[in-house]
């Protein structure tokens, strides 16, 4: 029998689900029930297919081969298929940054379609990268920051700028001694390539210091350069309110989803939805309704307060409603088992990277200069879709949840001033040193259909809530909190007193009930900005970023890219959860480095970083074992717990 309640705590999701099985549709929820079991080696991490001597693969028992052909053992092994993971995380989101970048270029030279919004945050990167700016124009100030950040992509000595950037001064002083500092995006990833290629690196300690230096390069040339030139062309976010879950698709409404993750992309959509609104009314609807999914959905809440229909794992339902138009999407995350549900229905599916097509798909090209023709194109294909709809296939669950987002470290500031204005970070420092807040964890990363969608997010969310440690969150696992209320002031009745109190005083200053307990900083490559708000408060209190009471999790991971932002926090000094493992279980040496704590054993993470990685599935148990490595860290800063 299919219990739809087994699958997710979404009540909207629940009910799609019901309507697709009707109607014989098949889901990433039934298709991740059709593998299971998964393979025992896969998991494991000690299968290899690195050359045509195998595949090869490590038994666990007595018997069965211990070396794979070549003579790799299981370390090896899964150091080497570590690193390309690491790699597949990472690469995606500095495709992503480069792409923003060039947008920036061309927008800057007048060729790409875009306004420069964000002209501070152009501005103060400028300052920080010791450019003048007396008597130059925005865009000549944007086209040298763009070509510096290209040069992220192609310098051949000295350290990546944009780590230079951001980095704590500590944590580059540790990178440094290891030699792991990144040159160049490119050259790292190519590197790694080449030291997991068959009969290159075969020593697991060298393996795992590359997955660092990888782990480096998503963090800053991945995630800090996407969010900072972003900023600069869209605008730094501010505190806005939102509504989530399938009821933000509207019946009488021509729908469009944006998925995937290039603001470049989903900007462009907004705006021609908003420019041919009117002809939507000619056709008899309301108007255009564009909603998000994923990480697209994060840019565009963070930045223009469009609502979010779902999350990751429940991609495919938003279009068993029968009420999207079009499905828009760019790069990541992209489900191609979305066309072959789409074909049950109205929609259309649009593809828009000229590099990342969808099977079955129809194909908008973007690129920079005539990013205006896409959007253009791309509503007016949603308009045409609009009389074609089916009535009877039409079912939107009810309701929806209101959550306020927007908390860059920049409006996080400007609330805090509220309080204290010479010295906006002292409030939140005081709470932190007092107890009030115990410690901040950041709820990052997926849903994952292997477990019950959003429950092990919320889970752990609210156990942390409950003794006092706020909750600042990104990606899917933000849109997880958002549907069940922890993004709203009404949220804080699942804090702790001590936490309920504090977020009642910050909020009252600025004009609302209480902050919501859980502070949504943006998509997955906004991660950025939980670093900077942790590099910011390390410098104010004059520690690093490794000794501070804070954590962070992934309690329903789906990506390589959770793994390759988690690894990148564990590089700082920050413990990172994550509710399904790594697959580094078949190899003693990886497994332990990783999540053996400090004097254990030769070589942690814990002993080197100062972070480590815990795996636990179980949300209350994981959320305790967080709480147990907060309580440590403040310990040994003289903090009462
Ligand atoms: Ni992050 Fe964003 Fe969601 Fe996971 Fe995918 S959309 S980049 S990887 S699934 S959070
Ligand atoms: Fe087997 Fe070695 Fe080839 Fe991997 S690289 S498939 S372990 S022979």
């Amino acid at each position: 029998t299919f219990l739809a309640t087994d699958l997710t705590i979404d009540t909207g999701v629940q009910e799609l689900l019901l309507k697709a099985n009707s109607e014989g549709i098949e889901t990433a929820f039934d298709r991740a029930k059709q593998q299971e079991p998964h393979c025992k080696f896969g998991l494991a991490g000690v299968c290899c297919r690195r050359c045509m001597m195998g595949p090869c693969r490590i038994s666990f028992g007595e018997k069965g081969a211990k070396r794979g052909g070549c003579g790799a053992t299981a370390d090896q092994i899964v150091a080497r298929n570590l690193l390309t993971l690491i790699v597949d995380g990472a690469t995606p989101h500095v495709e992503h940054a480069r792409e923003v970048a060039h947008t920036l270029l061309e927008a800057a030279e007048g060729i790409a379609p875009y306004e420069i919004k964000g002209k501070d945050k152009l501005w103060k990167i400028a300052l920080d990268l010791g450019l003048t700016l007396e008597g130059k124009s925005t865009n000549e100030v944007a086209k040298e920051v763009a070509l510096i950040a290209l040069q992220d992509f192609q310098k051949q000595t000295g350290v990546a700028t944009w780590l230079s950037l951001h980095a704590h001064a500590k944590s580059v002083e540790t990178w440094e001694k290891l030699n792991i500092l990144p040159r160049n995006a490119h050259l790292e990833i190519a590197n790694a390539i080449n030291k997991a290629a068959m009969g290159c690196d075969s020593d697991p300690l060298n393996l795992l210091l590359g997955v660092m230096t990888m782990a480096l390069v998503e963090g800053y040339d991945g995630l800090h350069l996407s969010t900072d030139l972003s900023d600069v062309l869209f605008g730094t976010p501010k505190l806005v309110k939102a509504q989530y879950n399938m009821g933000v698709i509207k019946a009488d409404y021509v729908n469009i989803a944006v998925h995937g993750h290039i603001p470049m992309v989903s900007e462009k959509v907004v705006e021609w939805s908003r420019k041919l609104n009117g002809e939507a009314k000619a056709l008899g609807a309301q108007g255009i309704n564009v909603i998000g999914i994923c990480c697209s959905a994060n840019e565009l809440l963070m930045r223009q307060g469009v609502s979010v229909a779902t999350n990751f794992a429940s991609q495919e339902l938003a279009i068993v409603t029968g009420a999207l138009e079009a499905m828009v999407v760019d790069a990541q995350c992209i489900m191609p088992g979305l066309q072959k549900v789409a074909e049950c229905y109205h929609t259309e599916l649009i593809s828009t990277l000229p590099n990342i097509k969808i099977e079955g798909s129809s194909h908008v090209e973007f690129s920079p200069a005539k990013a205006d023709q896409m959007g253009e194109e791309i509503v007016r294909k949603a308009l045409a879709r609009y009389t074609e709809r089916d009535m009877v296939k039409l079912q939107i669950p009810k309701g929806t949840v209101e959550a306020y987002a927007g908390f860059s470290v920049e409006q996080i500031v400007e609330v805090l001033s509220k309080i204290n204005q010479e010295d906006p970070l002292q409030p939140f420092i005081q709470a932190l040193t007092d107890g009030d807040i115990l410690g901040v964890v950041a709820i990052v990363g997926c849903t994952n259909p292997r477990v019950k969608q959003d429950w092990a997010n919320t889970e752990l969310a609210k156990e942390l809530l409950k003794h006092n440690v706020l909750i600042v969150a990104t990606g899917c696992s933000a849109h997880s909190l958002g549907k069940f209320g922890l993004l709203s002031p009404e949220g804080i009745e699942y804090c702790g007193p001590k936490l309920a109190n504090v977020l009642k005083t910050m909020g009252e200053a600025n004009g609302l009930t209480s902050l919501p307990p859980a502070w949504h900083m943006g998509s997955c490559v906004d991660n950025s900005r939980i670093d900077d708000l942790l590099v910011a408060l390390a410098n104010r209190v004059g520690v690093g970023v490794r000794d501070l009471p804070v954590a962070g999790s992934s309690p329903e991971p789906q990506s390589p890219k959770a793994l390759s932002i988690g690894t990148f926090f564990i590089a700082q000094g920050v413990d990172v959860h994550i509710g399904l493992n790594a697959p580094i279980s078949g190899s003693p040496f990886v497994e332990n480095a990783l999540t053996g704590d400090k004097g254990d054993f030769a070589v942690t993470t814990d002993e080197l970083f100062g972070g480590k990685l815990i795996y636990e599935e179980d949300p209350i148990k994981a959320a305790h074992v967080l709480l147990q490595r907060i309580i440590k860290k403040r310990t040994a800063l003289g903090l009462q717990s």
